[in-house]
């Protein structure tokens, strides 16, 4: 984790906190993934819209990047203005570093959060509770 600049080691379990945290200090959740996707970035940006959907009904959650006619059986992203950023909680998914991320909106919410597989490259997040 990332607070004002500091890195602080976080156990799995600690991580998971901190992030359900911020999840629930917020109304709007917007999710990013790659550019030029595939099933496994769309399906984690889906899939985790799906579960805080469900888990959350009364918070905004939007996907957002590009859509594929060809991934439309995975879901649709959502098409945003740039005021929705404004106090929402960002998460961007299956993205090593920051010029692959869709939508180059993603540093523009209220709290950033990564959640990735990839080897790490290069920070992204700035998690703060
Ligand atoms: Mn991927």
């Amino acid at each position: 984790m990332i607070s004002d600049g500091k890195v602080t080691k976080m156990t799995l379990r600690e991580t998971q906190s901190a992030i359900l945290d911020l999840i629930k200090q917020h109304d709007t959740i917007i999710i990013h993934r790659h550019q030029r996707p595939d099933p496994d970035a769309i399906g984690s940006q889906m899939g985790l819209a799906g579960i805080l959907k469900a888990s959350f009904p009364t918070k905004k959650i939007y996907c957002v990047g590009k859509q594929y006619p060809g991934f439309n059986w995975l879901g649709t992203t959502d098409v945003i203005e740039d005021d929705v950023y404004d106090h929402a909680l960002v998460i961007v998914v299956d993205t090593a570093n920051q010029p692959r991320v869709d939508d180059f909106r993603y540093t523009k919410g209220d709290k950033l959060v990564k959640i990735d597989h990839h080897q790490t490259t290069m920070r992204l997040a700035m998690c703060s509770g």
